[in-house]
């Protein structure tokens, strides 16, 4: 088949027998995430026009005030992978606890778990600055048939079967892997069809970008100052280029497509981070690795962590495979 012009449901179609597991419940899956991204992109294009910005009034798990958009967002995705009777279980940012699904029924036969954030960089919805979706997808560990537990949501990355994200930009982008590559597809809202528009995506080995939040300088670890000193020095290929967009979707899709690094550090005042390891960086450890780039919580793997809660966040450097060992280089460098 010509690629030119591939619809996201031929690539699907084409690529089924290159995914290892049972084919059908993937790509239906994959197809329900695709639903649930046009639905939400509809709401988020038109967010200023109809009353649907602004705090929903509710906080959630995390402590953060709830967008309506998260709420609005949560509810689409969890709705129409339940519709779709394609998993045994959901875990998001938005909810406290896991849901089970069909835990009633023993004859249900389902096999993934799926783990998101709906909305992330909620906060950038109210100033029109790009939001993303990012999801997870793993086989159940538990028995067929019997309801999920907490084990099932607290594999290490490594046991991802497929995670992506959705980017709602200036145009709006799917972009996933099944552990065969990193595929990027756009949507032509005009007929409600996406596109493949970035075959095979690649992180630059190399790049000149650096995006972390330096607001946090004074709290970083030593090894992170050293690093931000160095992307500003007048030297070799430096000073670097400092980009924040804060919606880490968009700052990791830029970094992939021109090169750079994405980092959100531990600090004196988040020991772990900000970012949750099961739904945010997993997921987008897992497509940089496939792009060829490299993520880590600054000494070792992202996708080596064995979690321990559903909520746990992880300090996160992300991007092209150079930049992100020159940061553990200078973070091991100022633990001797
Ligand atoms: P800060 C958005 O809330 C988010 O989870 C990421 O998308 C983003 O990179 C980060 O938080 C921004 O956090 O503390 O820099 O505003």
């Amino acid at each position: 088949m010509s690629h030119t012009n591939q619809t996201l449901g031929e690539f699907i179609i084409e690529n089924q027998s290159s995914f290892k597991y049972t084919s059908g419940e993937l790509s239906r899956l994959i197809n329900s995430i695709r639903l649930a991204a046009k639905v939400v992109n509809h709401d988020v294009n038109k967010a200023g026009l109809v009353d649907i910005i602004g705090a929903a009034g509710e906080v959630n798990v995390q402590g953060e005030n709830q967008q309506k958009l998260d709420v609005y967002a949560n509810k689409k995705f969890i709705q129409t992978l339940i519709n779709r009777n394609i998993v045994c279980g959901i875990a998001s940012e938005e909810e406290d606890d896991f849901i089970a699904i069909n835990s009633q029924d023993e004859n249900h036969q389902n096999k993934y778990v799926v783990l998101i954030d709906p909305l992330d960089g909620s906060s950038n919805i109210d100033v029109n600055v790009s939001v993303g979706t990012i999801f997870s997808i793993y086989r159940r560990v538990t028995p067929v048939g019997t309801a999920v537990t907490l084990e099932d949501f607290l594999q290490p990355g490594n046991q991802q079967v497929a995670a992506g994200y959705v980017i709602y930009g200036t145009s709006t982008m799917l972009v996933y892997t099944t552990g065969a590559g990193v595929n990027g597809f756009t949507l032509n809202p005009a007929i409600g069809t996406f596109y493949l528009s970035h075959p095979n995506m690649r992180f630059p080995e190399d790049g000149k970008i650096y995006s972390v939040n330096e607001g946090n300088y004074s709290h970083f670890p030593q090894g992170v100052k050293n690093y931000i000193k160095y992307c500003q020095m007048e030297e070799g290929d430096r000073p670097y280029t400092s980009r924040y967009i804060g919606s880490m979707v968009s700052d990791i899709h830029r970094n992939m497509i021109k090169g750079g690094i994405f980092m959100y550090p531990k600090s004196s005042k988040d020991s772990n981070g900000k970012l949750r390891l099961l739904y945010e960086c997993n997921p987008m450890a897992f497509i940089a690795e496939q792009a060829y780039g490299k993520a880590s919580d600054g000494f070792g793997r992202i996708l080596d962590i064995q979690p321990t809660s559903l909520h746990e966040r992880a300090p996160f450097f992300c991007g092209s495979k150079n930049m992100v060992e020159k940061v553990e280089e200078f973070m091991r460098n100022s633990m001797s």
